[in-house]
């Protein structure tokens, strides 16, 4: 039977027909799929008055229980296939309005994050490291809290010398332990000497990190600073690679202008020894107050490894030599940026560190 005439059957019935145009009328008008949810509750939910209606054709005589029962499934039929048409529309028209609502304009620019910045120091650590990464020397790395042993004494560091005074360093009481050989390194040469013990020459390695001192802050010195070590074993090694390597690295680093000067010094590790001085990159040498009028600024330690020290670490003096040198980062970034005071670089405050 087609539709149209179940459905003029249908109207033709007061109850049927009343039901068929209020259903007609609510579908029309429900706006949204809450909305139609509403009507298939109210025809065809437990209570509903198409499913109270049905429930009902038991109580009808046979041949009126027959026809309100055949049209009433297919008006039953007609309201669900109503419902899941109109459902549909409202689904497609909801999709399209919350694609609308939650569309992305991807040609709006993207939200910056707020990014930091480098700190001076770890900056100039990364040049340093590069510049002797360039001429073939590799990384090293070791603890902050030393033996005595590797900070000192295979440093042939005497036990009456100055620096191991409880005034200069910082010994580390270890509970239980009796012992007063652990402390905060005083400069990283030992991390070279865990690194000789535990490989055989030739050897060309750079140590940056932290090192301890007992000192009282001061527009030069802090308890903690950094410090860029650096060692070369191998065979003949002489005091000329020691001053053409600094002279590079020193050229690099203030300017390809700059003179490089060796003065003689003592260091128990190295000997001969020297300072190295670099000519003022402020004044280019005229003398300033950056170098107190001498045109020269000490940026470097430096010498011969004393074969004393190979000695510890069971490499043969006979067969190898070594240069070693040292440098305070912090020292370094005064004298290259003329930052007048080193706590200026702990003090983190930003209008300092954005400069950089
Ligand atoms: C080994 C042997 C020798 C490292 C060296 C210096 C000279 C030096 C100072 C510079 C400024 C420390 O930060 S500072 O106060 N350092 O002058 N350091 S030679 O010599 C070594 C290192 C390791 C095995």
């Amino acid at each position: 039977m087609a539709a149209k005439d179940f459905l003029d059957e249908i109207r033709a019935d007061p109850e049927l027909g009343g039901i068929y145009e209020e259903a007609r009328a609510a579908l029309e008008s429900a706006a949204d799929s809450e909305a139609l949810e509403g009507v298939r509750v109210a025809y065809l939910g437990r209570k509903g008055r198409l499913s109270v209606l049905l429930q009902g054709i038991k109580r009808l005589e046979p041949e009126e229980k027959r026809r309100v029962g055949r049209l009433g499934n297919l008006l039953k039929g007609w309201l669900e296939k109503a419902l899941a048409d109109k459902g549909g529309l409202l689904r497609i028209g909801e999709m399209e309005e919350a694609l609308r609502r939650e569309e992305v304009d991807i040609t709006l620019p993207g939200r910056a994050f707020p990014a930091g910045t480098r700190h001076l120091l770890s900056s100039i650590i990364e040049e340093i490291e590069d510049i002797f990464i360039g001429m073939g020397y590799r990384l090293v790395e070791g603890p902050e809290v030393e033996l005595d042993y590797y900070n000192f004494e295979a440093l042939n560091t005497p036990a009456w010398h100055p620096s191991k005074s409880l005034s200069d360093t910082f010994y580390v009481d270890v509970p239980g332990s009796g012992s007063d050989d652990v402390l905060l390194r005083t400069q990283t040469s030992p991390v070279q000497v865990r690194v000789m013990e535990a490989t055989p020459p030739p050897l060309y390695v750079i140590a940056p990190g932290k090192a301890y001192r007992r000192d009282v802050p001061d527009a030069t010195h802090s308890p903690m600073f950094h410090q860029v070590e650096g060692l070369a074993v191998d065979e003949g090694i002489t005091l000329g690679d020691l001053k053409g390597t600094l002279e590079h690295f020193t050229r690099r680093m203030f300017g390809e202008e700059r003179d490089v000067r060796f003065r003689p010094h003592f260091f128990p590790f190295t000997e001969p020894s020297a300072e190295v001085d670099v000519s003022c990159n402020i004044c280019g040498g005229s003398g300033c107050r950056v170098c107190k009028g001498t045109g020269w600024l000490e940026i470097l330690g430096a010498g011969m490894v004393d074969p004393n020290v190979f000695g510890y670490v069971g490499y043969d003096p006979e067969e190898v030599s070594g240069f070693a040198f040292g440098m305070g980062v912090e020292r370094i970034a005064l004298l290259k940026y003329g930052v007048p005071d080193i706590r200026y670089f702990f003090d983190n405050d930003l209008r300092l560190l954005r400069q950089y």
